[in-house]
């Protein structure tokens, strides 16, 4: 019985609006194939090239796609059918505009474009379909998943289901594949759960949860090298087992932080180069300068920005950053110093401008004043922008060496411990000379480890003369 529908019902202006047409199987190539997704249910909306089905032979997983748009009103197979050409997929509702370009051979019978047919009493599956559906352009074998051989070359030119072979490339079918691309998944990564390893929906989904639990990128591509990496998630440890806990959550500067220094840790080829400056003069100075300015906080750090500059300056390489593309240099002309200051929220780095301008008690100011803006809160992210170069000094706690983050996209990032009194070989005697530690990190995609090592002995000669930091 043909079913109840608005099929043959005229539109106003006496046009067909709707009909009910069945999608079969096309030829493909192989009898009694089993059906391993039905991706479809009644009353879904579907557009003509819509996958309806999936099948699996022993060599290939194809997909069956809907000939003509339409509203699905009942599904004839299920998972594990075996089924041949002209089998009944679904019976469709199509909408007058499939049905007016539909062609009609027999006039009134309905038989329409691809493996489709009006439906009529009785409907007996599986059936011849005729006319065989033409191959598409383009679609039907999807680049690289399939070799050439694998195939039997009748199932190609005459068929309508999109082929996903295994290969070496991982078992999923096109719908998975699109599901994977649309979120960033690398389905190389995925590890299906379907027979024979096959990757389902519900795997790539999976894998993206996990991917976001463990804070890993799941995308494959540029920006992806990182996920692509292949790390083992995060370790998931109930601490609650071994004794008492307490959960506190990450500030919000150390959670942008920690995303910023993960990056750069993880993207940029890090060395680092420790050196010692003698700052006994320096010191010495400093200390006289703080004795005439009272009302001034005369840091050690306001010398370190001094041989920095003149650093730069003569290393225009350290004063440089990579574009985007990674292929070219961008050489700054301004020397903006950024300085890590420590909070109680986290690491902040805010930018003391136009270094090269500037004396040291201008830089002594400048410095007390966004130590101060960071320690309140109350740094705009303009004053924490446009750094040529980060320093990072310890000094005040204590330390030998470390090896400091470079800051991107600066190229490389001062960091300063402890100075301690040492005997110092002067040639003739040991002599006590007051010995900072300096530990240059810096982007050995930019920076050679000769330019880098000329830099950090610049620099130490710098601030062991203090006449030259003065010049
Ligand atoms: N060696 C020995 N003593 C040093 C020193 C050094 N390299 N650097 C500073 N000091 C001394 C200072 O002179 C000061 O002593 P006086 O009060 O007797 O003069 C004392 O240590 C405290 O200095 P400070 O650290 O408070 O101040 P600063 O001006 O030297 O530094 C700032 C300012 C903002 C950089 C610093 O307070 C800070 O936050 N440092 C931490 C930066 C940081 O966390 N870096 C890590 C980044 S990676 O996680």
């Amino acid at each position: 019985m043909r079913p109840p529908s608005p099929s043959g019902t005229p539109s106003p202006a006496g046009v067909t609006m709707a009909d009910l047409k069945e999608a079969r199987v096309p030829d493909i190539g192989h009898a009694d194939v089993p059906v391993i997704e039905v991706l479809v249910k009644v009353g879904d909306r579907v557009e003509k090239e819509q996958s309806l089905i999936t099948l699996e032979s022993d060599k290939a997983t194809m997909e069956v796609p809907a000939p003509f748009a339409g509203t699905v009103k009942e599904v004839k197979l299920k998972v594990g059918d075996e089924v041949s050409e002209g089998a009944v997929i679904a019976v469709i509702e199509t909408d007058g505009a499939a049905v007016s370009t539909s062609p009609s051979p027999a006039a009134g019978e309905g038989r329409g474009e691809g493996a489709s047919e009006a439906v009529k009493p009785p409907v007996s599956a599986p059936a011849p379909a005729e006319p065989k559906p033409s191959p598409i352009a383009g679609q039907g074998v999807q680049p690289g998943n399939v070799p050439e051989g694998d195939v039997p070359p009748q199932v190609r030119p005459p068929m309508d289901a999109r082929i996903v072979m295994p290969g070496d490339a991982p078992y999923a079918s096109p719908a998975v594949r699109a599901f994977a691309r649309e979120l960033g998944v690398d389905i190389q990564q995925v590890k299906g759960s379907g027979r024979g390893g096959r990757i389902q929906r519900d795997d790539v989904s999976a894998y993206v949860k996990h991917a976001l639990a463990s804070g890993a990128r799941p995308v494959a591509g540029a920006t992806a090298s990182v996920g692509g990496l292949n790390l083992l998630p995060w370790p998931k440890v109930d601490f609650a087992k071994f004794g008492a806990i307490e959960e506190k959550p990450l500030s919000r500067i150390q959670k942008i932080s920690g995303a910023n220094l993960a990056r750069n840790w993880a993207m940029i080829p890090h060395v680092t180069q420790h050196e010692d400056a003698d700052i006994t003069e320096m010191e010495a100075f400093r200390k006289q300068l703080g004795a005439e300015n009272k009302d001034l906080k005369i840091s050690p750090l306001v010398f370190q920005i001094k041989a920095v500059v003149a650093a730069l300056k003569a290393f225009p390489q350290f004063n440089a950053s990579l574009d985007e593309s990674g292929e070219k240099l961008i050489l700054k002309k301004y020397f903006h110093i950024g300085i890590a200051v420590d909070t109680p929220d986290g690491l902040v780095v805010p930018v003391i401008r136009d270094c090269d301008k500037k004396g040291l008690l201008d830089l002594a100011r400048d410095l007390g004043a966004i130590s101060k803006k960071a320690r309140d809160k109350k740094l705009g992210p303009a004053e924490m922008s446009g750094g040529c170069f980060s320093i990072s000094s310890l000094g005040g706690i204590g330390g030998t060496y470390f090896t400091p983050i470079v800051n991107a996209p600066e190229v490389a990032i001062l960091g300063v411990s402890k100075s301690v009194t040492k005997p110092v070989w002067n040639g003739k005697e040991f002599a006590p000379r007051l010995v900072l530690p300096l530990s240059l990190s810096y982007d050995h995609r930019v920076i050679d480890g000769a330019l880098a090592a000329r830099f950090a002995a610049f620099l130490a000669n710098q601030l062991g003369d203090i006449r030259r930091l003065l010049l």
